[in-house]
């Protein structure tokens, strides 16, 4: 079997289970080399906590990228969440584009940057349009319905039908030329999926909506995505995969209403290990 290197930019939120924390387990378990490169180190994450630190490496990455270079270093694929700027997300499609990308390497984004409507805070619209660029030159994009709506300038609705997210797929394929894959889409109060959608093609996977979902769950979804699409399964496979871990995470975390902050996605990990494998 050849072995695989993952390069996963995101931060490290040091308490929070969200980005670097759970991509890197995630991608391990799913028996990938996984290479990082910190976009920012945070106290913790901003969804709930208050009094955060934040230190940006924006400044950092052009010199980690060129001692990669130096050193004929190359990655089978490049995955992206949380991101510390605007300006970086110009180093980052850099590295996209660089000799760090091995022949046929896999350019997958996830605009991590809001949820529920807003935006995380400290983003604002300039963070957004870099944001559409990066999602322009990617192979795979997995924005939830709020980051789709920021990236097309569409209106967000809670309650929605078919036609609207045909409406929303079509506005985010006239600049995302890679296969886009639409998490939360949910029609009815007890159902919730993701929408993968390719040439016109879209495919839907629905799965039981839980209650109370919790932070990181977005990570969570796009790092399993990762970690079964680079094992070479297929996008709606992979899109499976992912939603059905995520549902399991949620599952084990949903009882303990202290765990607010994060999703447990570690007692279940074996569940993803056995579909990826
Ligand atoms: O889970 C997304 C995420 C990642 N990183 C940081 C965040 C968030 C969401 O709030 O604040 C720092």
């Amino acid at each position: 079997m050849d072995f695989k290197r993952v390069l996963t930019i995101q931060d490290i939120s040091c308490v929070g289970q969200c980005s670097l924390t759970v991509a890197l387990p995630i991608l391990s378990a799913c028996g990938l080399e996984t290479a990082i490169l910190p976009s920012a180190v945070l106290s913790t994450h901003t969804g709930g906590f208050t009094g955060y630190t934040f230190r940006d490496l924006t400044d950092d990455i052009p010199a980690i990228a060129a001692h990669w270079e130096k050193e004929g270093i190359g990655f089978d694929a490049v995955y992206t969440g949380y991101l510390g700027s605007s300006k970086q997300i110009s180093y980052v499609m850099d590295i996209m584009s660089s000799s760090l990308m091995n022949a046929g390497a896999l350019k997958i984004v996830d605009p991590a940057m809001a949820d529920n409507g807003s935006l995380y805070y400290g983003f604002n619209n300039a963070f957004v349009k870099e944001m559409k660029k990066l999602c322009s030159v990617a192979d795979f994009v997995l924005p939830n319905i709020t980051e789709a709506c920021f990236l097309t300038d569409y209106e967000y609705k809670e309650v929605y039908d078919e036609a609207y997210i045909k409406e929303l797929l079509g506005k985010l394929a006239s600049f995302c030329k890679g296969t886009i894959v639409l998490t939360g889409v949910s029609y009815d109060s007890s159902s919730t999926g993701v929408v993968v959608y390719h040439d016109g093609k879209m495919d839907y996977y629905r799965h039981v909506k839980l209650e109370g979902g919790c932070h990181g769950t977005g990570d969570i979804y796009a790092s399993a995505f990762v970690g079964a699409l680079v094992n070479g399964h297929d996008a709606v496979a992979s899109a499976k995969i992912a939603a059905d871990y995520t549902v399991k995470c949620i599952e084990v975390t949903q009882s303990d209403k202290d765990h607010w902050y994060g999703a447990r996605f570690e007692p279940v990990l074996g569940s993803l290990i056995s579909a990826v494998r």
